[in-house]
């Protein structure tokens, strides 16, 4: 069979179907230039564009072996139909280019999977520390840093945030955008918004933010890449967020969070201060001590800081430092390789679970802030 390649793309001239595609893909791209949606798009951009809806097979186009995906091509299910009318009427989206648009996705049953098992719910403490605090990325941050010295500074005036706790999201998050995610956002979105029933309602939501923040930021919407749940850039922003929380934080009045650290910088400082981080807030998480017949079950129960330190004590948990018996705190156990340790979780620490629910990530990131403190520290002090 003669075959020639478009791109990376094996195209066909023997099978109607992929001359069909093509031509799509070529008028999706026209029509989403005509509304300004890919004034960025690129020629390589538009070859992958094309690759991307001429891999859009209607049937077999993967080896999955789970027989419940459903396989009717995006375009034809009543759900995404319903998306569509809506980011027409609600958002003023030509209707012809997005369902070309929605004609060329390669569902991405990879994300289907990881979403189903990630790691915060999946690993004890001891496994998921040694994955994010440890000594290549204490290092990382370290250079990080240096690099970034009077950025981190200022946003630490700007938004009280301390530079190793932003440092310390950047390496868990992307290894200080060392790795951004290989996922194609636009296709992991609709995948995970049409075929993860669960969590439908919020993935909808996400395609429909990332169709806006395409057409704000004048993206490429076939162009991006990110995490499995489509979170994007150094600080893994899913679309809500980059467009409530990211800001140009060097001047030049785009605020990108794909190829600018600076920018990436102040919108972690941003997000977190927007979601109540407080300044005058030195601690975030504290050791605490369970008395022999503490009522254990209140342990985990909540990343909100809900009762008080005088309530808790009560309860059994002691915290290794003074606290105002007034304030309020949440217990917390972490599972270690042998035994288990306990800490209060404090305001700021709820704060920091806000952007990843989960008391792993916040504790993950509060001891990665505090070594790379350390090191910070020891360099400075000439040891
Ligand atoms: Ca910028």
């Amino acid at each position: 069979m003669l075959i020639w390649r478009l791109g990376s793309c094996l195209v066909s001239p023997l099978n109607p179907c992929y001359h069909a595609r093509a031509l799509m893909a070529m008028m999706a791209v026209a029509q989403f230039q005509m509304l300004g949606l890919l004034n960025r798009i690129s020629l390589a951009g538009l070859a992958a564009l094309s690759c991307a809806l001429l891999a859009a097979a209607p049937v077999g186009h993967a080896q999955t072996a789970d027989a419940e995906l459903n396989h009717t091509p995006y375009v034809e299910r009543q759900a995404v139909q319903k998306f569509i009318a809506r980011m027409v009427s609600e958002h003023r989206f030509e209707r012809t280019p997005l369902v070309s648009l929605l004609s060329g996705i390669t569902p991405q049953h990879k994300a289907l999977e990881s979403l189903s098992r990630p790691v915060e719910k999946t690993w004890e403490w001891h496994e998921y520390r040694r994955l994010f605090v440890k000594p290549e990325r204490v290092a990382a941050g370290l250079d990080f840093w240096r690099l970034h010295y009077g950025h981190l500074a200022h946003a630490q005036c700007r938004f009280g945030i301390p530079p190793e706790i932003v440092l310390a999201i950047l390496g868990i998050e992307s290894r200080y955008g060392q790795y951004k995610g290989r996922y194609p956002v636009f296709d992991t979105l609709v995948t995970l918004a049409f075929d993860a029933p669960r969590r439908s309602g919020f993935f909808r939501k996400e395609l429909e933010h990332y169709l806006l923040l395409v057409r704000e930021q004048h993206f490429d919407p076939t162009a991006l890449r990110g995490s499995y749940a489509g979170a994007m850039g150094y600080g893994q922003f899913i679309s809500s967020s980059y467009r409530h929380y990211a800001i140009d934080f060097d001047g030049d009045e785009v605020a990108d969070l794909f190829d600018n650290p600076v920018d990436a910088i102040g919108s972690i400082a941003n997000y977190l201060a927007e979601n109540g981080w407080r300044r005058d807030d030195v601690l975030v998480a504290v050791p605490a001590t369970v008395d022999v017949g503490a009522d254990l079950s209140l342990a985990n129960s909540s990343l909100r800081p809900v009762k008080t330190v005088a309530t808790l004590a009560r309860a059994g948990f002691r915290s290794s430092v003074d606290l105002p018996p007034g304030s309020k705190a949440t217990p917390l156990r972490y599972q270690l390789k042998e035994g288990e340790e306990y800490w209060l979780g404090l305001h700021n620490f709820h704060t920091i679970s806000t952007y990843n629910p989960s008391r792993l990530y916040s504790m993950a990131v509060l001891q990665l802030a505090q070594e790379i403190r350390a090191a910070r520290s020891a360099e400075a002090a000439g040891r």
